[in-house]
């Protein structure tokens, strides 16, 4: 067995899970209705110390091009065999076994980041402290479902009512400037944006003109999940901000949207950009071209909660993230500290790494799939 060099972390095994919380509202955007959240969950283990992170990717590819059977797959294939046995002394020396590979953006960001929470906990360290964050809490809005255009107003009084700092409402051809209508009329002074998550082309730039009436923050994702360079042509087209998600999975990415005025603020999601070390170069380019970021959401249990939480504790960080209260989306999460926000402010969790610890007996009965890999 080779000698772990000093300060390095040896990867002496992974447990790799598949795991499902019903979700106390269906979720439905552009692409579907989810009424279950089901994802992969890694724990990495070196020194008697464990660190977690979960995959973003959906069981099917209908957000992005990742699924949970392919990324799974490639994880427990290529990814784990690459780094069970070796040592790494930070994230910085795990990511150059990454980065050659094409694509496979959520199964190297749920590999990355569980090396972040075990990084940090072999230092005695906040996560944030490492990604270089200060805030002891984030600002946080929430991101409504498609429903009636009635139930909607309704969820988004409420929310607005409970210091949420902004309502994002999801839209889709068809559903889209009645549904602004009624809750700007219903809030005229929140922060509200929309998210298409992709669902429109630019023939329908007269809907997005229409939207310019009704001052939004921003307008998320348009048009399709691959094309940046549509996007600068409907934001020459229109006044409201174009916020991009799909289509920015790396730093180079948001340079090239950055640089061609395709948006003007960045939604940054950890788990599809590859890692923390990917999400703060985004935010880094992003905040020399002087365009906000925030931080976005995939529904996460409470481990890819908490890692989004610490990411958003950096400078750049502008504008309120998705990364609401646990409460909202599951009865019982697999974590053991509550993730909830008051006023709209969600707390940093505190102690070492991503400061929550898994609820062992309740993950036991909500995982469907469990592996344990050595070197
Ligand atoms: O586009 O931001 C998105 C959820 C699933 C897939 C895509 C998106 C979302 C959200 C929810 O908007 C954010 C959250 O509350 O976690
Ligand atoms: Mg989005």
């Amino acid at each position: 067995m080779p000698a772990t060099p000093p300060g390095a972390l040896r990867i002496e095994e992974a447990t790799l899970r598949v795991v499902g919380l019903p979700l106390v509202t269906p979720f439905t955007i552009a692409t579907g209705t989810m009424t279950d959240k089901i994802f992969p969950l890694l724990t990495l283990r070196a020194d008697g110390i464990e660190g977690h992170a979960e995959g973003v990717m959906d069981p099917l590819p209908d957000y992005l091009d990742e699924s949970l059977v392919g990324s799974l797959d490639f994880v427990r294939t290529v990814l784990l065999p690459q780094i069970l046995g070796r040592s790494f002394a930070s994230p910085a020396e795990l990511e150059p076994l990454l980065a050659p590979w094409r694509g496979f953006y959520m199964a190297k960001a749920m590999v990355e980041m569980a090396f972040w929470d075990l990084w940090a906990k072999s230092l005695g360290l906040p996560l944030k402290t490492l990604l270089g964050g200060t805030r002891a809490a984030v600002e946080v809005g929430v991101s409504l479902g498609i429903a009636s255009v009635e139930q909607t107003v309704a969820r988004a009084v409420d929310h607005h009512a409970q210091g949420y700092r902004r309502i994002k409402l999801k839209i889709k051809p068809g559903h889209d400037l009645a549904l602004v209508r009624a809750v700007r009329q219903a809030l005229p002074e929140a922060h509200l944006t929309v998210d298409a998550n992709s669902s429109y082309t630019l023939a329908d730039t007269g809907i997005f003109r229409a939207l310019d009436g009704f001052g939004l923050d921003y307008i998320e994702q348009p048009l399709a999940w691959d094309d940046i360079h549509d996007h600068a042509t409907l934001q020459g087209r229109i006044a409201t901000p174009i916020c991009l998600d799909e289509c920015l999975r790396s730093a180079a990415d948001t340079r090239k949207a950055l640089q061609t005025d395709a948006a003007r603020v960045v939604n940054i999601k950890v788990g599809r950009v590859g890692g923390h070390a990917e999400a703060r170069r985004i935010h880094d380019v992003s905040a020399a071209f002087d365009v906000p970021v925030w931080c976005g959401g995939m529904l996460e249990s409470g481990i890819g909660r908490a890692h989004n939480i610490h990411l958003a504790t950096l400078p750049n960080f502008r504008k309120p993230g998705d990364t609401s209260s646990a409460s909202r989306y599951f009865t019982r999460d697999i974590v053991q500290e509550k993730l909830e926000a008051t006023g709209g402010l969600m707390p940093v969790p505190t102690g070492p790494g991503i400061g929550v610890t898994l609820d062992h007996d309740f993950l036991q009965t909500v995982t469907s799939q469990v592996e344990r890999l050595r070197p």
